[in-house]
């Protein structure tokens, strides 16, 4: 990434966007807030919002019809603005996913895959290459500050770091597809990777999660809110029912469709299909050399719960979330939890609606 001569210094995405610092030169400060105009003032977001439904308890806004964290609004009113909060760029990728249904993961395999030229992924252990192990950014940092969240960077004032980051840039949205501008929907120089995850499983994750927040919310509160399209990115359907519909109608250089399960399944498989669809296809020397191997393990639930930075109580500064650690997002990591928390008959009721919702789509969840 960097020169060691005299001729400028040439960089090439993605970088991990907490490293990158801006300096006036470059027209940004990236390291603190820096609205830029894009924000909406405080009484513009005040008249936005006050008429919304909300979910106090959740921290939850109805934002044109889909249930958001109050706090990514702001951020996505920003990104939303034509001509204002969001430059698209060729060569952008963007991350989709509700949450809980394998973000960190799939920011992990696109961030190691599309730096891995920059980055090589440190190979297995028993090779002695100790100075490419430690310093592959995704041993040092969580996979949350290597790829920015777009409404979070967006809502903290920070969009104008977005323009900083070297091209081709990698970010990251738990928004509805509806809900994009059509600067990243309508672009074909802008390609999505959507995961989606079997919704039960994702509920359970869910929970989890917040009862770090909400020690005494009850399963079934979050359960009955999922079923009512009122919890966290509901309706879930219409979340994935968006981007699964993207993909079939978009050409599908712009949407790859991954699920979670069969990115656990096979995950090398799914690695290859990433590369691929970013224009990055592994060659024959790196298929031979175990680069996708090396990615795998890389980004592996064991090795990415296990070190240093992920047991650390922090999160980055950017993205601080009270409650919340670089712990919070590595628990079990596998498929079917959801019958340790659901009765064969709530299972059967979410399964059911799901179902509904995505009939006709040729999509389904039930195994
Ligand atoms: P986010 O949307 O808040 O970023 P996200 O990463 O999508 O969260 O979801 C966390 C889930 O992915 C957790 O699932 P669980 O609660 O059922 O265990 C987490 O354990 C799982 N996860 C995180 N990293 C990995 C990984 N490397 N491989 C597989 N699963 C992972």
């Amino acid at each position: 990434m960097g020169s060691t001569g005299d001729e400028p210094i040439v960089m090439a995405g993605p970088v991990p966007f907490v490293d990158v610092v801006v300096d006036n030169a470059g027209g940004a400060v990236a390291n603190k807030a820096d609205p830029g105009g894009v924000l909406p003032q405080e009484d513009e977001y005040e008249s936005i919002v006050s008429s919304l439904p909300s979910n106090p308890k959740l921290q939850l806004l109805c934002y044109q019809g889909k249930w958001l964290l109050e706090s990514w609004v702001p951020g996505i009113i920003a990104i939303q603005r034509p001509g204002g909060g969001f430059a698209p760029r060729h060569g952008d990728v963007v991350l989709a996913s509700l949450p809980k249904c394998g973000t960190t993961w799939l920011k992990a395999l696109a961030f190691a895959t599309m730096a891995r030229r920059a980055h090589p992924p440190p190979p297995a252990a028993g090779d002695d290459d100790e100075r490419r192990q430690r310093h592959h950014p995704l041993l040092r940092l969580n996979p949350h500050d290597c790829v920015p969240s777009m409404e979070k960077l967006f809502a903290a004032g920070l969009g104008s770091k977005m323009d900083a980051l070297p091209s081709p840039r990698l970010m990251a949205t738990h928004v509805h597809h509806s809900l994009l501008p059509a600067s990243i929907t309508d672009n074909p120089h802008c390609k999505i990777i959507y995961i989606c995850r079997d919704p039960k499983d994702m509920i359970v994750s869910l929970w989890h999660f917040v009862r770090r927040r909400l020690p005494e919310i009850p399963f079934l509160e979050l359960f009955e809110s999922a079923c009512e399209g009122r919890c966290l990115s509901s309706p879930i359907w219409d979340h994935i029912l968006g981007y699964w519909n993207a993909s079939k109608t978009s050409p599908e250089t712009t949407v790859l469709f991954l699920r979670y399960e069969e990115l656990l399944h096979d995950p090398a498989d799914g690695v290859r299909k990433l590369a691929r669809f970013v224009g990055q296809p592994f060659s024959p020397e790196e298929e031979e050399a175990g680069v996708v191997e090396d990615i795998v393990r890389l980004c592996s639930f064991e090795q990415m719960k296990n070190l240093e930075v992920n047991k650390a109580a922090g999160l980055s500064p950017v993205l601080q979330q009270n409650a919340y650690t670089n712990g919070s997002f590595f628990r079990k990591g596998g498929t079917g939890d959801w019958a340790n928390h659901m009765t064969p008959e709530m299972a059967e009721r979410l399964d059911a609606i799901v179902e509904e919702k995505l009939r006709g789509s040729g999509l389904s969840f039930r195994s």
